[in-house]
């Protein structure tokens, strides 16, 4: 209670005007008379960041989510004021400052149109119970406005009318609306009049955003703490918002491909010879699968880097066994230390005092799977680095090819909130500070200390790391799956459009627990699921096991046989998926699009949710509903081959898709080339000896990507790649293919094999490198598919 009635009534406070201008190169200074300091920062042309402070001095700049080698610089900057306001324009941008209250207005420099402005602006309460400010800002909603984002929300794609809490959190069986869940990402894009951009609002304490719910016009968000820090991203375009986000906190190297692979996981398989059994089934079935999980009970009394020697007496053994069987072994690693003087991890983290501690000192207890347990300070460089080093027994000795990060939020059983109370400390870098500030983090910073140990001792492999709990930035480190989901119609829906949001909040390398984790599938829900799951960048299947079996062979022969036939799909599709998280780790695009994302010009898709690309060229859009048929779904404006059939569509519309069981909504994007491998087991059981190109002929042109390399290692970094571009433009009687190479990885196949698909003519002639060849030599087999030479730089067909 505060008794001071000047102090309780204070409210909202507001910047005055300015007093003072300062410059310094793209750092401009603008401070009140009240002491208050606008500092913005010019990026790039597109991207400004904006920090205020209330005490007339900034903290130390510090940020886990911003990437290090986050693109810098602009073409035009240019500064001038008028008797109200101060005007900052780029190449792209025009930014207005009040003179009178600092709010701030930004406009295309193209064409001078409103993209977004302050309402209210910066605004703030104090906080006595806390300390420091509440920090708010608000902007004026533009008409017709549309938000999308914040990484993990189980809700409609369009975030429009809704308030969101960003607050990591264990969040078991979750449902639609439930808010917030396992990650706290911070960031969204608006879209009106055809223009879009991006507002990421880098604080870790617990913020809020409210997209026109509490007022129809105006779009706010706020933190309990910290400071009002964010960047205007601005596109027009919404694919390029994504990625200069995604520029600016980051993407992940390249996963080893077998990480794009199938991947199988229950709680758990235990002991030894049910995970043989599992694994020794996909084999028997010739079910394709890269991975196989162990979780908590594969440890001695859940202590991490332990081993249960009931259940695996022998890991070394067993993993390695697993590997000469193509299965890659991934483990899971919890934050939470046992507290028990025998065990070593437990008595090292002591001794070096790395633990958590509460306010006055006492260590942070917390009750967890092993009993009453410590946790790291995974904000401590130290500690880090202590943590990657725990690996080296697990990665280099016994041969482990993954770790999986779970609890992380972090997760505390049996106490209010979940989780740590918030006078814990934190040593954030080098920043202390309390629980509250580091929160959001926890779960990020364990997941980059157990990347670097990965890294280490997987080298000269490359790591692969899962995570349920991130914040902004988490996916330069590892992939995530979205936490305990339920085996429900409606949560195969909550995971679709969990899979877009994540990837259009730069988190591409997500996929959601197949078949639900809570309760029960049924055959026609598991093949549904894994329908959809084989087009999320991240596949696994996953159960809490404690209501029957989820494997492909847990349901009936005709499940079995859907489920086969999808994962063939995804593995004949490897080098498709490859090249697109190429594209996502080179160029920051998104894997997956929502069909905003892809046309935003459309304003039909503004408000679709089930359909989206993969990649580029693949259209994909799951059945929900038991017992259909089919379904209707909008087709993106364009042509479109359905995979099925070949019959190519004009979109711009919705239409009905025939989908029985074994099939689902697929389309190909007309002029796409696709390339596809032969079906594997696992990846690398075949040497490829020829890759197949599926080519849909278009009237007009389309460029398409293949990006190879020796699926692990980092030769790639030393130029030993392989980047095809082709590009392909057909006309009524002709197409014409054309290859552009960069690299010098040497593919193991010397040949393609061409399918021409749709071609309006008969193939008279063909001409390579520009010269005809006789319809024999490249072995022209009348019905449409030639096998030629992979060194063809130039290919036109002739009708
Ligand atoms: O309190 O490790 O989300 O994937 O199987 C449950 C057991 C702990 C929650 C994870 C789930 C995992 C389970 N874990």
């Amino acid at each position: 209670m505060i008794l001071n009635t000047e102090l309780e009534y204070k409210g909202n406070l507001f910047p005055s005007n300015i007093i003072d201008y300062k410059k310094d190169v793209d750092v401009l200074h603008f401070s009140t008379s009240n002491n208050i300091i606008l500092q913005l920062t010019v990026l790039r042309d597109s991207v400004l960041r904006f920090r205020y402070t209330t005490v007339g001095k900034f903290n130390k700049d510090f940020s886990y989510a911003i990437d290090e080698k986050a693109s810098r610089g602009y073409n035009h900057l240019e500064i001038s004021d008028d008797k109200e306001k101060y005007i900052i324009t780029t190449s792209k941008l025009i930014c207005h400052i009040f003179k009178t209250d600092l709010r701030k207005s930004i406009f295309d420099a193209k064409d001078n149109t409103i993209i977004c402005e302050d309402e209210l602006g910066f605004h703030w309460e104090e906080s006595y119970e806390l300390g420091g400010d509440i920090v708010k800002m608000s902007k004026a909603a533009q008409n017709g406005e549309s938000y999308y984002g914040l990484g993990d929300k189980p809700n409609h794609l369009n975030l429009k009318g809704k308030r969101f809490e960003n607050w990591a959190t264990d969040s078991y069986a979750y449902g639609k609306d439930t808010d917030p869940i396992y990650k706290a990402i911070p960031f969204y894009t608006g879209l009106h009049n055809n223009k879009s951009y991006g507002i990421f609002f880098d604080n870790t304490f617990k913020t809020y955003f409210d997209f026109c719910q509490e007022r129809r016009n105006v779009t706010s968000f706020w933190a309990q703490g910290g400071e009002m820090n964010y960047y205007f991203i601005y596109g027009p375009k919404m694919q390029d918002v994504v990625t200069s986000y995604t520029d600016l906190t980051g993407t992940p190297e390249l996963p080893p491909l077998w990480a794009l692979g199938y991947h199988q996981c229950k709680w758990s398989y235990y002991p030894e010879s049910n995970v043989k059994e599992v694994t020794a089934k996909f084999r028997e079935l010739k079910i394709p699968c890269d991975a196989i999980y162990l979780d908590i009970d594969y440890m001695e009394g859940f202590r991490c880097f332990t081993w249960s020697k009931d259940y695996f007496p022998n890991p070394k053994r067993m993993v390695k066994e697993l590997a000469d069987d193509g299965f890659k072994t991934v483990v899971i690693i919890d934050p939470g230390i046992k507290i028990d003087m025998d065990y070593d991890v437990f008595r090292e983290g002591l001794e070096k005092d790395y633990f958590c501690k509460r306010a006055d000192g006492p260590y942070m207890k917390g009750k967890v799977w092993p009993g009453e347990c410590y946790f790291p300070d995974f904000t401590r460089p130290e500690v880090r680095a202590w943590w990657a080093g725990l690996f080296k027994e697990l990665i280099e000795e016994i041969g482990v090819k993954g770790v999986w990060n779970d609890m992380n939020e972090p997760a505390v059983m049996d106490v209010p909130g979940k989780t740590f109370p918030s006078d814990v400390r934190h040593d954030y870098d080098g920043n202390p500070c309390s629980h509250q500030k580091a929160h959001n983090i926890y779960g990020m910073q364990m997941a980059r200390a157990t990347y670097h140990g990965l890294k280490k001792f997987n080298y000269p492999k490359r790591p692969f790391v899962i995570t349920r709990s991130a914040y902004s930035g988490t996916q330069r480190y590892t992939s995530t799956w979205m936490g305990d989901n339920v085996a429900t119609w409606e949560h195969l829906q909550i995971a679709n459009i969990q899979a877009q949001r994540l990837a259009l909040s730069g988190f591409s390398f997500a996929g959601s627990d197949i078949g639900g984790f809570a309760e029960q599938p049924n055959g026609e829900l598991y093949a549904r699921w894994i329908q959809l799951g084989v087009f999320h960048p991240f596949c696994r299947t996953h159960s809490s096991g404690d209501h029957g079996d989820q494997e492909p062979w847990a349901f009936d022969e005709e499940i079995t046989n859907v489920v086969r036939k999808f994962i063939e799909i995804r593995y004949q599709l490897l080098p498709y998926l490859y090249t697109s998280f190429y594209q996502y780790s080179q160029d920051n695009v998104p894997m997956l699009k929502s069909l905003v994302l892809f046309d935003q010009e459309d304003s039909q898709t503004h408000y679709r949710t089930d359909e989206f690309i993969c990649g580029n060229q693949l259209l994909i859009c799951p059945i929900n509903e038991p017992n259909a048929k089919g379904r209707r779904m909008y087709i993106p404006k364009g042509d479109w081959y359905n995979f099925w059939t070949n019959n190519m569509v004009s979109g711009g519309k919705e239409t009905w898709v025939d989908a029985d069981i074994d099939s689902m909504p697929i389309f190909i994007k007309a002029g796409a080339i696709i390339p596809k491998y032969p079906v594997q087991q696992y990846v690398g059981e075949k040497i490829i000896e020829e890759l197949t190109l599926d080519v849909y002929y278009k009237n007009g042109k389309e460029d398409s990507e293949l990006y190879e390399d020796a699926d692990d290692g980092y030769d790639y970094t030393k130029g030993r790649y392989s980047l095809k571009k082709f590009n392909l433009a057909g006309s009524d009687d002709k197409l014409i293919i054309r290859i552009h190479k960069r690299g010098k990885y040497v593919t193991s196949y010397n040949t393609f094999k061409i399918n021409l698909i749709g071609l309006p003519f008969k193939v008279k002639s063909i001409k390579v490198d520009n010269e005809y060849v006789d319809l024999k030599d490249v072995k022209f087999n009348g019905d449409n598919s030639l096998i030629i030479s992979k060194e063809f730089t130039n290919l036109q067909i002739k009708g």
